[in-house]
């Protein structure tokens, strides 16, 4: 609130805040999405949206087809039969439905068709490099931060090879495999593992995602990795680590990716975390609505804690609307409000088109309360606070050092 900026009405906020969600191009700190020369880890076109695992868990529930009968299909076959169930015999209002609607629109194509192929058509004339800078514009979205496995067979052997980079896509050392498979290993050599691929791929930081049962310190080869070899190797790196906890892994092992659920989490874990680690950094998204609030009590405690993003079963309107609200409440704009966990391009168009339609009226109400309990707010202010949630939050993340 900088006095030489002319304070705003009331009645003029929600028009500004908009304007500023609209024109401020947001950094996208989590997604699976792949710069061109990763290849064909990097799913576009209409066949990827449609079998998206949000969609493929939703199939299930409105066609008679079994898992083990669906998986035999092709892409194509996939593809066409999605589109059938969930978009022509029944009316496309789940998020993940709606989201393939929204891309299709946002490129002009038909949405109530009764086939794929004007789409298909459509996709397969698009030249990728000049795709993706298109998708980028309408989503909005100037970088996207990227999830690389070094132990996916064919992802592991490009970066060997020498990847060209593109300062679009920043990459992130991912750790799952690594920590899963880390049994007959000592921690000395997993150390050495991840040196020699922070080298390899500058990763802005580094990522696991964690059971509802995660616990800090644990008894586990987990554990041990966490506590050995990657949070010494996050301080020493200056890397923040970012923890994705609360997934009850394959819950339904049937539905492959789209088998796992979510459960509640204990988050003293991240209390002793950031206790025992406060020259390190944490980014911190959890999967349960009911670990929700007592994230943010953390964050008010930690200033190395990030809360960040709408995870995956939370990344619907009503549940985003709910915990942002309650993040503006206890961190003003300390935290990092969306990631789109986009895994194929395009759907960062229209998972980024939701979170500004769904931040603009939670915005416009605290600025609101403001003035209404006799504050004065300038246009300004609404740009930089919107500059700081979608960008500079991240920037100062990974770029500050302890
Ligand atoms: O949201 C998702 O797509 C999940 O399948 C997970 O990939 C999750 O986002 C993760 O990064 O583990
Ligand atoms: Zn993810």
């Amino acid at each position: 609130m900088i006095a030489q900026h002319p304070a705003l009405s009331r009645n003029e906020i929600s028009a500004v805040v908009q304007e500023a969600l609209r024109v401020t191009p947001v950094i996208d700190m989590h997604t699976h999405l792949f710069m061109p020369s990763l290849g064909t880890l990097g799913l576009w076109g209409i066949d990827q949206l449609l079998t998206y695992h949000y969609l493929e868990a939703e199939l299930f529930r409105s066609c008679k087809v079994t898992p083990e009968q669906y998986w035999e299909l092709s892409l194509r076959e996939k593809a066409d039969l999605i589109w059938r169930t969930l978009f022509v015999v029944n009316t496309p209002i789940s998020e993940a439905t709606r989201g393939v609607v929204a891309v299709l629109d946002a490129f002009g194509l038909r949405t109530d068709v009764p086939d794929l192929s004007e789409a298909r058509e459509f996709f397969e004339s698009r030249d990728l490099h000049s795709h993706i800078r298109h998708v980028f514009k309408l989503a909005g979205v100037s970088e996207v931060v990227m999830t690389n496995d070094p132990l996916d067979e064919m992802e592991g052997r490009l970066w060997q090879r020498g990847v060209e980079r593109d300062p679009q896509f920043h990459s992130v050392l991912r750790l799952d495999r690594i920590l899963n498979q880390a049994s007959d290993k000592s921690t000395l050599e997993v150390r050495r593992f991840l040196s020699i691929w922070i080298d390899r791929m500058k990763p802005v930081y580094m990522a696991v995602s964690l059971p509802d049962s995660f616990q800090y310190p644990e008894q586990s080869i987990r554990g041990q990795m966490l506590q050995e070899a990657v949070l010494p190797a996050c301080r020493e790196s200056r890397l923040p680590l970012s923890l994705m906890i609360g997934v009850r892994y394959q819950a339904n092992p049937r539905l492959r990716l789209a088998g796992d659920a979510v459960g509640r989490a204990d988050l003293s874990s991240i209390e002793r975390l950031c206790v025992a680690w406060p020259d390190n950094r944490f980014l911190v998204s959890i999967l349960s609505r009911e670990n929700q609030h007592e994230l943010c009590v953390y964050a008010r405690k930690f200033s190395n804690l990030m809360p960040f993003g709408c995870w995956w079963f939370l990344n619907n309107p009503s549940i985003v609307e709910e915990i942002t609200r309650e993040r503006l409440e206890m961190l003003g704009t300390s935290f990092i409000p969306q990631h789109s966990d986009a895994r194929v391009l395009e759907q960062v168009i229209y998972k980024w088109r939701n979170t500004r339609r769904t931040l603009a009226p939670i915005l416009t109400n605290a600025y609101q309360l403001l003035i209404d309990d006799g504050g004065a707010v300038a246009a300004a202010d609404i740009e930089r606070d919107i500059t700081r949630l979608f960008r500079t939050n991240f920037e100062e993340m990974v770029n500050s050092g302890p």
